[in-house]
């Protein structure tokens, strides 16, 4: 049983093409019926792990092939005439002579192939021989030649063929397959009673076409039941069927049967009957047509499934050879014929039949961070071909084996390596930072993000200038001109005095708020402060304590953002003070709001159009007139400009 069911395809089974001719049809039948009960009692769940032992293993570690079957069975097969094909017409055949040589009287029937009872379709000759042992295929009455053929919808392996006759077998015959679906096809066999008169052959030697011709199964006896048998493996033993050459030898789309030449039983001769009445026997008949074969793996697969294009006929689809393989060995495609896709380390191969060997696809090492690889032969020979898998990699990953975070982005220690979010985007100021000198255009340390400042930027992300340092811009900062510390923005010189004097508004309620220096003005990276509170003349001791440089009316005309700072273009209107170090008069003048912010606004809000008072101090070193937040701003109002007037001559002593 063994020998012509057991999956595997090494010399002890499934292609043992040797084994064949010891078996009759009838002989594989009872073998078959053999498995299906097998698989019967699986389903009802009665020996299902004697089942599946017989399964379970046979890709583990070595080559394996599915069930070889009867690709004819559950397909279509397709013949030029059948019997009966315009009404009832009758039919007649003989049986062999008994054993003492004498012939009985033809026995005649009638046919018609719109009667189910009396059809003989080609459909008849691939159902189940074990099932239906007498049902047959006819042709026509008068039919010279026949053609028989089947037509898989994708390639399979065809190992041999069995056809059983219920005429005489023709006096010739050709057997054809096809590998492209029938755009071409190569001759397989010849069959004659005389190969040299009919072929221009010599018995048993191959033609220029490479097919043989033998007259082993031509002779006219028996007249019922003679075989034609034919083997694709006669050198079995040394073919590897997954190889190149077995493919070559096996691998099918269509199987084409020429029945040439028909010849009578020559019992019909010794009838008398016969020359008399002129029997209708010139007709071919089959009963089975076992075209036997395997879904086509390359050793990779034990199962197969329906192939796209499969169409099953109305019955008999159990025990159908189906062509889409279920594939192990981490293969992939309708016939294994690839790696899937994370298994592409080394190359494809298809499994070696002689010796087992699976020679499985492996999985490309890409740390978890990728879902597909392909195979690279550069990188194969310059492993020692050992590894040539090249990983496509996610997770902001990069490198043959996605080993590396991509540019930009650095490897979070706290986090596996594996993990898909252990790569993390570096998060340095691009312009307080200098590019790490390891990481091609990478801001960070990869190993761990941390930035590299340029001089005189501090904080973790080099985004601002360090205390002591001003003038955050693409060179770094540069050091104050101070014995303290200095305006980050302008690099005025602060005193620490100056931090305690901020609040205009005078509530008793709010504690005054002491900012630290490189806080104060820091609106870039405090960008709450933007939501500026609105300031009131409550108190105006403290207006006074401020000492302003100067005290205008103004119309704002403009503003531009400068970069690190902003300018705002002013119309003076009207000058309420102003003291010795800063000259205004009325007409076009700068203003300096320090509390840019990344957000474009500054505190206080100065709107383009309107007319404000501002009072502010101004830059030491240029004479700059300076918004920030110790400067009074609000909407210019005539009673607002009386009060100030009158806060300056009377409580102020500027
Ligand atoms: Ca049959």
């Amino acid at each position: 049983m063994r020998s012509l069911h057991a999956p595997c395809l090494t010399n002890s089974c499934g292609f043992s093409g040797s084994h064949i001719l010891d078996l009759s049809p009838q002989r594989e039948d009872m073998l078959l019926l053999l498995l299906i009960s097998l698989a019967v009692l699986s389903d009802a769940g009665v020996s299902v792990e004697v089942f599946r032992a017989g399964v379970a293993p046979r890709c583990e570690s070595r080559a394996c092939n599915p069930r070889m079957g009867n690709l004819a069975l559950g397909r279509r097969v397709l013949t030029q005439t059948v019997c009966g094909n315009n009404g009832t017409e009758l039919y007649c055949s003989y049986s062999d002579p008994n054993a003492n040589l004498a012939c009985s009287a033809a026995k005649c029937a009638k046919c018609n192939a719109g009667l189910p009872l009396l059809s003989h379709l080609a459909g008849a000759m691939s159902d189940s021989s074990f099932r239906h042992p007498n049902t047959w295929w006819q042709s026509a009455e008068g039919a010279e030649s026949e053609t028989v053929q089947l037509d898989l919808e994708t390639e399979f392996y065809f190992t041999h063929l069995i056809v059983v006759f219920r005429s005489p077998r023709p006096a010739a015959m050709t057997l054809e397959r096809s590998q492209d679906f029938g755009r071409t096809w190569r001759m397989l066999q010849y069959y004659a009673g005389n190969c040299s008169a009919t072929f221009g052959l010599e018995e048993g030697k191959a033609g220029r076409d490479g097919a043989a011709c033998t007259s082993k199964y031509s002779g006219a006896y028996p007249c019922n039941r003679g075989e034609v048998i034919y083997r694709a493996l006669p050198k079995w033993e040394s073919l590897d069927p997954f190889g190149a050459v077995g493919q070559q030898q096996l691998r099918v789309t269509n199987v084409r049967i020429r029945l040439l030449k028909r010849q009578a039983c020559p019992c019909q001769a010794k009838d008398l009957t016969s020359a008399q009445e002129d029997l209708p026997t010139r007709h071919f008949a089959i009963y089975d047509l076992i075209v036997k074969g395997s879904c086509f793996c390359n050793g990779h697969a034990e199962q197969c499934v329906p192939a796209p294009g499969y169409q099953p006929i109305r019955d008999r689809t159990n025990h159908v050879v189906h062509g889409k393989c279920v594939c192990r060995h981490n293969t992939a495609g309708d016939h294994c014929e690839r790696c899937a896709a994370l298994y592409n380390d080394r190359p494809w191969q298809p499994a070696d039949g002689l010796t087992g060997a699976p020679h499985e696809c492996r999985k490309c090492k890409c740390n978890g961070h990728a879902q597909s690889c392909r195979f690279d032969w550069t990188a194969w020979r310059e492993s020692g071909q050992r590894s040539g898998g090249i990983c496509d990699c996610l997770h902001n990953t990069e490198g043959r084996q996605c080993q590396k975070c991509k540019a930009g982005f650095y490897r979070d220690p706290r986090r596996p390596q594996t993990a898909p979010d252990s790569c993390k985007p570096c998060s340095c100021h691009p312009m307080g930072s200098m590019p790490f000198h390891l990481a091609d255009g990478s801001l960070c340390d990869p190993s761990n993000g941390n930035c590299i400042c340029k001089p005189g930027v501090g904080g973790a992300h080099c985004d601002r200038c360090m205390v002591g340092y001003w003038g955050f811009h693409e060179y770094g900062c540069r050091p104050c001109d101070c014995a303290g510390d200095c305006d980050p923005f302008t690099g005025d010189c602060m005193f620490s005095s100056d931090l305690d004097l901020y609040n205009l508004e005078g509530n008793s309620s709010e504690p005054v708020r002491i900012f630290r220096a490189d806080e104060l003005f820091s609106a870039l990276h405090y960008s709450e402060k933007c939501e500026c509170k609105e300031q009131a003349l409550t108190n105006s001791k403290l207006f006074c304590t401020m000492n302003y440089a100067y005290v205008l009316k103004v119309k704002v005309l403009s503003a531009h953002d400068k970069g690190s700072h902003a300018e705002v273009e002013v119309k003076v209107q009207k000058v309420l003070s102003q003291n010795t170090k800063v000259k205004i008069q009325r007409g076009r003048v700068t203003l300096y709001p320090e509390s840019w912010t990344a957000r474009g606004c500054t505190c206080p809000i100065l709107n383009p159009g309107v007319e404000y008072l501002v009072a502010g101090h101004s830059d030491r070193k240029h004479g700059r007139l300076l918004v920030n937040m110790k400067s009074f701003v609000k909407p210019w109002k005539a009673s607002l400009g009386r009060k100030v007037l009158t806060l300056l001559k009377k409580d102020c002593n500027w």
